[in-house]
């Protein structure tokens, strides 16, 4: 009998009813006026689950003054306070139910170890609400939830505690859609968030945790006391990863890019993708047989990348993990770029086909920041990857530090909410139940296309490493953990109590698997790794670098330059562009008709057409990249009427490569780490990451240390990213002037990078398509102008683009024989102050001093910078630069040019230095005294002589130099 006031049908009225009593008291019968006095604020909390928000408008249709009895008119034998105690019966176990969904987390058994002190929490007591212990056989009616109309209360709580406070424990509800949000509860609720295994697949389980806990007791055993950050404690990711490799090629994903931290990751490497036991048996004995190892300078054991591709019903699925940096979490955006290059080459427009899966540390996904910058970029534009998975091996500290030194949060994974990522904690000495959620996992990113979060609570069998003492800091964790079974050996407890396993099918089992093991230790004395894998895929036809000077052909022809400039500068005709931009396209179009004058962005934005042309892609992606920060590039127009973006080179040809030009969020780190990823999985595209200023580039220095530069050395894998950063004294303080050139130039070595400060339109142009006009890929870093990109001298002609044009190394002005008799003094440089050296000299009509740009920094060009200077033998020469003493290119030139005057046997032996002293700060922020400073720099440069610059070989000073500011 259905004694309760609330139903499926009347629920939605009496929210309606109790909205209009919130309004107005007297607009509702007086016994709905008593009956909604007698709730608290809580109670009522309920309709807004039937009837919506308060502010909800509301159909006219609800229904006036009928009498709380009348309406719901007690059956013959039922009276009215047994039906109104009904009734308050069912809101009560309604919002029992609901904090459970919100909350049963909190009192979920999800550490293995239970050393988390139980706290109690009020809103998961059913005496909260009331109810008595007499009331738990009590029939009340739930109007559906939890897949019941009526349940006794004893059964509610059952069932809740089994959804949401057994071994799983789950946050969804701060999730704003409706329907994701339902198909979490329906998902879980359905089946009490459990999923009954077959026998086969509770041995599937099973056989995984063997491989896994058997695996790193070897290693132990073996190699005592050597580093490898086991997974002892944690093994259950194990089958847990696997289902989720399992389920997504069976649901038609194609690649799945991993990375991951240290932690278990030589199990991952063997146990999900498919690295020979034997290979890294073999590092362990120290075998430097590895053609990583041979060619590159090698890395360590736990920093290792793999590709494998698996099988299952006959479907294949590529696995790639990412090699990583110590640096936790750094790999996070790298592995996001990949996925998202892997998208754009397969067209996987929805996603479908390729995701991204990240394993963290508990303390690293707390503590590190670009985890929350991997999750801003989830769901942006130019971005996104249709959601990452992200899996959690929670063991509860991080290093020797305890959670709650190392986070403010409840949950290490707090982070996730920014995005509304369901969270699903799980306890990891329950491998079925972390099987089941990422299962859920998978299901969930499939549908959604957003990030998704299994947080697995665990425990760490040894210390940091294994070579560490956790009793230290940690003496009670670590007496549990003595006492502790292993998850293998709790889970062959369970199989055999469930009969699905015997005790000799699991010896056996694990027998073979030690055999085995033995088997592939012995192997891996005389291990041989195939092949050097890393030119392989969408690298082939790749080399390493030649040692020649390198300059691809790089110029085009006159004719397809001109059709081209033409194609890029046409606007349709329905478009309504600013006026500005008009000129600004007109100018640009009217220097390439004629060949004169053209400018930096105009030349940018040729190189960019020209690869296209030629079907190379291009993605440029920064902060306000489109317009560019110095509003000269307009990339991206906007219709003035409308707002409607257009972006001429993404369609300026029928048959052209694809041009992406993304305003990225306001990171540097995670961006560059992005585009990282991206360039390495996508040779054939130009991926270039521009700086605001370049000074803000050292917020993504671990991307440029651990990976840009010693990414080639330390893992063979190549990158043709180019940084452009805005460099240049202008007086803008010490934030806008300096992307610190002396950084970059200090980690050069072995071919790593390549490091520019180009001084011309046209010298630019075919450096940026020399970044893929050749069989290898290296990073470049240019330094770019910021005042300089309008200087009227930084322009160049239409013969500098076309027939035989190429990149130069070193540039200087042409001058006739007579001239070059004039000439006394050489000024090298590079960069910007070129364009004031020259100004200066023009103005001075100083015929007797001759500027030689050095354009490319490094590799350092001996061989052209000779050709340059040695018919100025016997001339003064000097190093000029705006940058103080300690900074720019001085410290990485002088010993190389001093090493050239030696090859062209010239009279100098040493060269002196003209910029600005030694300084902690790379600029001023006074207007003046950058002028002053400046000027000084001009002034040794061009007038003074010799001794007058040797007098002040430590760099010009505002004290001495009191030059008037006109
Ligand atoms: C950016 C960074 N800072 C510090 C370290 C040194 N370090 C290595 S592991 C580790 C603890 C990591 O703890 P957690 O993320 O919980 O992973 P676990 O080692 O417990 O698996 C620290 C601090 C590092 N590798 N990277």
């Amino acid at each position: 009998m259905n004694d309760s006031f609330l139903n499926s049908s009347n629920a939605p009225y009496v929210a309606e009813l109790f909205f209009k009593f919130k309004k107005d008291p007297r607009s509702v019968d007086k016994s709905w006026n008593d009956f909604f006095l007698s709730l608290n604020e809580d109670e009522v909390s309920i309709f807004r689950d039937f009837g919506g928000p308060e502010w909800k408008k509301r159909s006219s249709s609800v229904i006036d003054d009928i009498s709380f009895d009348k309406i719901f008119r007690p059956t013959s034998n039922v009276n009215s306070n047994t039906f109104r105690k009904s009734t308050l019966n069912s809101i009560r176990a309604l919002r029992l139910i609901r904090a459970f969904r919100i909350n049963g987390h909190l009192i979920a058994d999800l550490d293995p170890l239970k050393l988390q002190k139980k706290n109690y929490y009020p809103e998961l007591d059913y005496k909260s609400y009331g109810f008595k212990d007499s009331d738990l056989d009590q029939k009340i009616f739930i109007d559906g939830s939890l897949g019941l109309e009526q349940a006794s209360l004893k059964k509610i709580i059952k069932i809740l505690n089994e959804t949401y406070s057994s071994s799983i424990g789950v946050e969804f509800l701060h999730i704003q859609s409706a329907k994701q949000k339902q198909w979490v509860q329906e998902r879980i609720e359905d089946i009490k968030n459990k999923t009954n295994f077959t026998s086969e697949g509770k041995k599937g389980i099973f056989k995984r945790l063997v491989e896994a806990e058997l695996f790193e007791q070897y290693l132990d055993k073996k190699f005592l006391g050597t580093k490898r950050y086991g997974i002892e404690g944690g093994e259950s990711i194990i089958p847990g990863i696997e289902q989720i490799v399992k389920y997504a090629c069976l649901t038609g994903v194609e690649n799945i890019f991993f990375g991951t931290a240290h932690r278990g990751r030589l199990t991952l490497l063997t146990t999900i993708l498919g690295m020979p036991y034997r290979g890294i048996l073999s590092k362990f004995q120290g075998n430097a047989n590895d053609p990583n190892e041979v060619l590159g300078s090698g890395d360590v054991k736990y920093h290792l990348g793999a590709s494998h591709d698996r099988e299952f019903n006959g479907k294949k699925i590529h696995l790639s993990l990412t090699p990583n940096p110590s640096h936790l979490e750094a790999v996070d955006p790298v592995v996001v770029g990949k996925v998202r290059a892997k998208q754009t080459l397969l067209n996987d427009k929805t996603a479908d086909k390729v995701f991204g899966l990240l394993i963290h540390g508990d303390a690293a996904m707390a503590g590190q920041g670009i985890v929350a910058e991997t999750f801003a970029m989830s769901q942006l534009r130019g971005f996104r990857t249709g959601g990452t998975i992200h899996f959690v091996i929670n063991n509860q500290i991080g290093f020797t530090t305890s959670p709650h030194y190392g986070r403010s949060a409840p949950y290490c994974t707090e982070i996730a909410k920014m995005v509304q990522a369901p969270i699903f904690h799980v306890n990891g000495d329950d491998p079925e139940a972390v099987v089941h959620v990422c299962r859920l996992a998978v299901e969930y990113r499939n549908l959604f296309k957003e990030d998704v979060v299994v947080d697995m609570f665990c425990y760490r069998r040894s210390g940091h490493n294994e070579a560490d003492e956790p009793s230290f800091t940690q003496p009670l964790m670590y007496r549990e953990i003595k006492k502790h079974s292993t998850t293998l050996k709790i889970y062959e407890k369970q199989l055999l109590q469930e009969k699905i396993l015997s005790q000799d099918e699991s010896k056996n089992l694990q027998l073979d698997f030690k055999i085995f093991l033995d088997q592939e230790f012995n192997l891996a004395k005389s291990y041989k790794p195939n092949k050097v894998d890393w030119l392989d895929g969408t690298w082939k036809g790749f080399k390493t670098a030649s040692n020649d000077d390198r300059k691809g052909k790089t110029s085009t022809i006159e004719k397809d330059l001109r059709v081209i400039g033409d194609q890029i500068h046409k606007l349709p005709e329905d478009f309504i562009a600013h006026k500005r931009i008009k000129k600004i396209y007109n100018d640009r179009q009217k220097s390439i008709a004629t060949g004169k004058n053209i400018d930096w962005a105009t030349a940018e934005s040729l190189a960019f057409a020209t690869l296209l042309s030629e079907e190379y892609g291009v993605r440029l992606s920064g902060q306000d990249v489109g317009r560019g920060t110095f509003s000269h590039r307009h990339g991206v127009l906007y219709d003035q009427e409308n707002e409607n973006r257009f972006v001429p080179l993404r369609h300026f040809k029928k048959k052209q490569g694809l041009f992406e030009i993304v305003d990225s969020f306001l990171s540097e780190f995670g961006v560059l780490g992005f585009e990282y990823g991206y360039s390495q999985t996508d040779p054939k595209t130009l991926v270039l990451w521009e700086a605001q200023f370049g000074d803000f580039s050292n917020g993504a220095q671990t991307i440029i240390d651990q990976f840009i530069t010693t990414g080639e050395r330390k893992w063979l894998r190549m990158s043709g990213l180019v940084l452009l950063l805005p460099h240049g004294h202008e007086g803008q303080g010490p934030e806008h002037s300096s992307s610190r050139l002396e950084r970059f130039l200090q980690m050069c070595a072995e071919d790593n990078i390549q490091v520019a400060n180009c001084t011309s339109p046209a010298n630019y142009f075919h450096i940026l398509r020399r970044q893929l006009l050749r069989d290898f890929r290296k990073p470049l870093i240019i330094m770019t102008p910021k005042s300089t990109l309008r200087h009227k001298c930084n322009v160049s002609s239409i013969d500098d683009f076309i027939n035989d044009s190429t990149f130069h190394r070193v540039l200087s002005n042409k001058i006739s024989e007579e001239q070059k008799r004039k000439i006394t003094r050489v000024v090298l440089c590079s960069g910007k102050i070129y364009f004031e050296l020259q100004d200066s000299i023009n103005e001075l009509q100083k015929e007797s001093i001759h500027i030689i740009r050095i354009e490319q920094l490094y590799p350092f060009p001996y061989d052209a910078l000779e050709d340059e200077i040695k018919e100025f033998s016997h001339c003064e020469i000097v190093w000029c630069q705006e940058e103080p003493k300690n900074m720019g290119s001085w410290d990485f030139v002088k010993s190389r040019i001093e090493k050239v005057f030696n090859k062209i046997k010239s009279n100098q032996e040493s060269l002196p230095y003209i910029g600005r002293r030694a300084s902690a700060s790379p600029a001023t922020g006074v207007f003046e005294r950058h002028l002053v400073n400046q000027k000084n720099i001009l002034h040794l440069s061009i007038e003074a002589n010799m001794k007058e610059i040797t007098l002040e070989k430590e760099g010009v000073s505002l004290v001495k130099y009191k030059l008037p500011i006109e």
